[in-house]
């Protein structure tokens, strides 16, 4: 199989990702079904996913990107000797998790929940919306992206037809390190299925070490598929997808769908995207995601059963 030329060495999670083309390649760009809401369902359920490219107002969304790294640059995480908008981030700083900064972040908050975003999703469904509260933001530094998974394990407790929205805040080159998914992984219930449905927040009561781990807001499971991309591959099949990301698209994917994100490769950018999760208002909605201050996986999120 000859590799695909049009890409450059890839690597994620430390590992150099297999670059034949029958082992990557580029997302699907649905930007020119946006109209066509069959033909949007079609592919999602084809795919497993959505990209829009160019789908959202860029300026809008470089907006959002400016608000973030101020509040960034206010919690210390970016070189104060460059603009905070060019998120030249400190040594060091490596995968930073702060949902804290798209709180009372008028921003963000307009561009994930109201808009097109808001109306494209409720086209989708065909039927009127419920957004998770939480906000999971990422500021990933140079060094290793996220590991393959699956949302479900995270956010089972209501609907398992909720979708995933995944945003970049700024424009993300192969260096930087986007998202990538599996491709027809969310097919592949044959492997999935003593996966998925596990619930990382779950604990058995009567074991005194998972007892112990939970009350402390600690993970028996973490959720994580693998921690070797190429690997993952190889059990599956089909390709890696992603792409090299600009201000105003978004990827939006179900929960069955393997994805892992590609490593930052920079000197010393932060790449900075947000997730957030949307579902039919008729559908039970996970309650650890919802709320003023959602409890997520705290010691509040857990759940003990005999077992
Ligand atoms: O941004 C990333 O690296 C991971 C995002 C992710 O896992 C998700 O959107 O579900």
């Amino acid at each position: 199989m000859s590799t695909t030329t049009a890409l450059p060495p890839l690597y994620s999670y430390g590992h150099a990702l297999d670059m034949d083309e029958d082992k990557i390649g580029l997302l699907r760009d649905s930007s020119d079904a946006a109209d066509d809401v069959e033909e949007l369902r079609r592919r999602l359920a084809d795919d497993g996913y959505l990209y829009m490219r160019g789908y959202l107002d860029r300026a809008e969304v470089l907006a959002a990107r400016a608000s973030l790294t101020s509040r960034l640059a206010e919690a210390g995480v970016l070189d104060p000797a460059f603009p905070h908008l060019d998120a030249v981030c400190k040594p060091g700083s490596g995968y930073v998790f702060k949902p804290e900064i798209t709180n009372n972040n008028e921003a963000v908050q307009r561009l994930l929940y109201s808009g097109r975003v808001v109306e494209f999703y409720e086209k989708l469904f065909g039927e009127s919306l419920r957004h998770y509260d939480f906000t999971w933001l990422r500021a990933i530094g140079p060094g290793k992206g996220t590991n393959p998974h699956c949302d479900l394990p995270y956010m089972g407790r209501g609907t398992h037809r909720h979708l995933t929205c995944w945003m970049p805040y700024g424009d993300i080159s192969f260096t930087l390190g986007g998202l990538m998914v599996l491709e027809g992984s969310h097919k592949r219930m044959d492997l999935l299925e003593n996966y998925v449905y596990r619930d990382v927040d779950a604990f058995c009561e009567n074991k005194p070490k998972q007892a112990e781990a939970a009350k402390n807001g600690g993970w028996t499971f973490t959720g994580t598929l693998s921690h070797n991309p190429p690997s993952v591959r190889n059990k599956f099949g089909g390709r890696w997808l992603t792409t090299e990301f600009r201000a105003g698209d978004f990827l939006t994917f179900g929960m069955f769908l393997v994805h892992a994100s590609l490593d930052n490769r920079s000197d010393n950018r932060l790449r900075i995207s947000s997730d957030s999760r949307y579902q039919r208002a008729s559908e039970p909605i996970d309650e650890r995601w919802v709320g003023a201050n959602p409890p997520g996986h705290t010691t509040a999120g857990k759940r003990g059963r005999i077992c």
